[in-house]
């Protein structure tokens, strides 16, 4: 029998007041058909692990114990489209180097306990929509998103898509 199994990621995830901002650009950007993020799973992965057996578990969360989480101002100033993947996202042009050094540490730590992250580089971005199959990329009013901390987010897949929780949280020094 295989042992089981949770599938779980690190992540920056918004106030609702910057979640609810961001949704309401979602909602004007994104072509009819496309498929809206809930406003309460609008996040921005910092490091996706995928399926680990649970008892991988205490080992990951103690990565983000021992990590200094970040305190810093992410402007997402720009939408994006990805024709590939069909997402629409929110970006940044100029992401603190902070997020980008933060995600280069949990990729690390991670790798002490034996997993290693796809090789991909990091594009620190939050997906708005998915199955939007057009969308123009446009300069956005930034929205100001001051980052104090991180989670470790489990997801579950179901009939209706991903629901997500939060196992745990972790806020900046
Ligand atoms: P995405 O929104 O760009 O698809 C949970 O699935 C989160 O992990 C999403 O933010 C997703 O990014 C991200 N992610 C990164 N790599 C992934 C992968 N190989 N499979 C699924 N999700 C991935």
């Amino acid at each position: 029998v295989a042992a089981p199994t949770t599938r779980v990621f690190f992540a920056l995830w918004p106030s609702p007041a910057i979640a609810n901002r961001l949704h309401q650009l979602a909602r004007k950007a994104a072509a009819t058909d496309a498929r809206l993020m809930r406003v309460d799973t609008l996040h921005l992965t910092l490091a996706f692990i995928g399926d680990v057996a649970l008892d991988c578990l205490p080992a990951i969360e103690a990565i983000g114990d021992r990590l200094v989480w970040p305190r810093c101002t992410l402007h997402l100033d720009q939408l994006g489209h990805w024709p590939h993947n069909q997402i629409l996202w929110a970006g940044s042009q100029s992401p603190p180097d902070a997020l980008a050094n933060l995600a280069g540490e949990l990729s690390s730590g991670l790798q002490t306990i034996g997993i290693t992250l796809a090789a991909r580089p990091f594009v620190p971005h939050v997906t708005l929509a998915r199955r939007c199959r057009q969308a123009s990329a446009t300069v956005i009013e930034p929205v100001e998103w001051a980052v104090e901390g991180g989670v470790l987010a489990v997801s579950h897949r179901d009939a209706s898509g991903a629901r997500y929780e939060i196992r745990r949280r972790w806020t900046a020094a």
